[in-house]
């Protein structure tokens, strides 16, 4: 029988804290009441879209609909007015479910709308509400909205096949069990908060405490409090790593964490190093896509191999391929490292698996180029294999995807919500380094009058407002004129930087 939440369904751990959201949580018991019911409301409904505030009503929610059957489209509740009217006409959902008294905006205001009380759903519905029913492993679960390099974001439709498989790989990897408590401060409305953060210690029948919002002492109170994991962005370790010389309760804290992982994008080895002279812990780092949920992982019974993401999860496929398709190294079925292991030879990472997503909502031509003739997902990261078989990512194919605070920022997205600007004649965008965000995104802009250009903070309101703030340009440099090679390319690498 294929079921996403055994725990939830066999009643096993039916007063265990499923879920706790500040000084609000729910039991298993409660959770399986208050999903249930909400699923039966859902019954029947095409794809329903999730107001993924970070609260107990975007976890019910999700729950619902996972339980129900019927794909669920997690909203960043910051998204602007273009973001929000793009994801919405593309997913086109029929529902909208939120916390009673969120105000939405217009963009959603044609959608029917279900306030997701949690409490009433659970007294209404009474000790019956049953959860729903067994569904096939294909079906899609969630549609999840993330940025390419030109062009607004892309629906990857994810299938409860993947989610299953990722999780169970994971546990697997982590040794991750009912008996762990889960601390996180990430979104809902991606993969590594809402399936790995939330959906992952559900499927095990352990708790999650999450925070509303990310700060070292919630996480120190949560670790001192009996919680056993931690799941993070580089940016939050980073701001741990600042955070530990002023306070040597945080380093206490995170030395009884049993695992502290870190995914979304590279943590660097300076922050590695300064977290486990502190606390005697290291961070495991793991490495995914939207597209691909988990790929590989640092084994906690293995080694520490800071500065890579470990290995193959079981289940997943990996290799190394260079621009004219040669692999140049792999994985054999048993495990074992083959091909190129040198630490030295670079190649594309590509991957097949269980943990895949299906494709991109209404782009099939997005979907067929994403994979090679063979059926491999082309990750666009670059990597080698190190002797001992661990991935190390050393690059990214594409120069214009940006990874800021571990979200994924399209350049070209970007250049469009400026160019929209009247203020702005021609706009180019780039990743820069940042030692906190990993990457800021710069913008380099040629003013419509160059006696008046707007202001930099004009212009991140612009993009903040149009489509998320984390998109917003952190540094902007007003230029003459952009360098461009003949064919009128902008030459983001001539670009001034200070
Ligand atoms: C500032 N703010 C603004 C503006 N300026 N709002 C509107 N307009 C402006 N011009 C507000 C923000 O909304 C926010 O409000 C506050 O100021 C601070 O925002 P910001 O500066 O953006 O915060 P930050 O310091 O940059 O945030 C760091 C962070 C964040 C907390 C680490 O980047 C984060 O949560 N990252 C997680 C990303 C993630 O989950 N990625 C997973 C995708 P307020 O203060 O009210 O909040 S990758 C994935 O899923 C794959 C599968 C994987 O491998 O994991
Ligand atoms: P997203 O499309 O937002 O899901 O982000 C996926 C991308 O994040 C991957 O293609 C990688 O470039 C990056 N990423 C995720 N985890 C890691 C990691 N541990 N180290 C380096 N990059 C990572």
């Amino acid at each position: 029988m294929f079921s996403l939440f055994p725990a939830l369904v066999s009643g096993s751990v039916a007063d265990r804290s499923a879920l706790r959201f500040g000084d609000r949580s729910l039991t298993y018991a409660e959770l399986a009441v208050s999903a249930g019911a909400l699923a039966g409301r859902l019954d029947g409904a095409g794809r329903v879209a999730v107001w993924a505030t970070p609260t107990l009503e975007t976890a019910v929610a999700v729950v619902a609909a996972l339980l129900a059957g019927v794909p669920a489209v997690p909203l960043n509740p910051r998204s602007g007015e273009t973001e929000l009217g793009h994801i919405v006409g593309d997913s086109a959902p029929t529902l909208v479910l939120a916390a009673p008294g969120d105000a939405l905006p217009a963009a959603l205001g044609a959608l029917d709308r279900i306030d997701v009380d949690v409490r009433a759903e659970a007294v209404s519905a009474g000790p019956d509400a049953e959860p729903g029913p067994v569904l096939d492993p294909g079906a899609p679960a969630l549609v999840v909205y993330t940025s390419g390099t030109t062009g607004p974001p892309k629906g990857a439709v994810v299938p409860r096949r993947a989610i299953a498989a990722t999780l169970d790989a994971l546990a697997d990897a982590w040794r991750w069990t009912g008996d762990d408590v889960l601390v996180h401060a990430l979104p809902l409305f991606h993969v590594h908060g809402l399936i790995i953060g939330i959906l992952g210690p559900l499927r095990r029948g352990g708790s999650v405490r999450h925070l509303g919002r990310f700060g070292a002492e919630g996480v120190a109170r949560e670790l001192d409090a009996g919680a056993t994991m931690l799941f993070g962005v580089p940016t939050m370790y980073h701001r741990l790593a600042e955070a530990l010389g002023e306070d040597p309760g945080l380093a206490k804290a995170l030395g009884r964490a049993r695992l502290l992982v870190s995914g979304s994008a590279a943590l660097p080895l300076h922050d590695h190093e300064r977290i486990t002279a502190a606390t005697g812990r290291g961070v495991v780092e793991r490495y995914g896509m939207t597209e691909t949920l988990m790929n590989t992982s640092v084994r906690a019974d293995g080694p520490p191999r800071p500065g890579t993401v470990g290995v193959p999860l079981p289940g997943v496929g990996l290799r190394l391929v260079e621009d004219d398709g040669t692999a140049i190294a792999w994985y054999e079925a048993d495990g074992t490292p083959a091909g190129a292991h040198d630490g030295e030879s670079v190649g594309e990472i590509q991957v097949r698996g269980p943990n895949l997503f299906t494709e991109y909502l209404n782009r099939p031509d997005a979907t067929a180029a994403a994979f090679t003739a063979d059926g491999w997902f082309r990750t666009g990261d670059m990597a080698v294999l190190d002797p001992d078989g661990s991935v190390r990512i050393v690059g990214r194919r594409a120069t214009d995807l940006i990874k800021s605070g571990g979200y994924k920022i399209g350049a070209g997205e970007i250049e469009n919500a400026l160019l929209e600007h009247p203020g702005v004649r021609e706009a180019a965008v780039a990743g820069e380094a940042d030692a906190d965000l990993g990457e800021r995104v710069a913008a380099w802009i040629v003013p419509a009058d160059p006696g008046a250009p707007p202001s930099a903070e004009e212009l991140a309101d612009h993009v903040a407002g149009s489509l998320a703030p984390h998109k917003r340009p952190r540094t902007v440099r007003f230029v003459a004129a952009l360098p461009r090679n003949d064919m009128g390319k902008i030459l983001k690498r001539e670009l001034p930087r200070d």
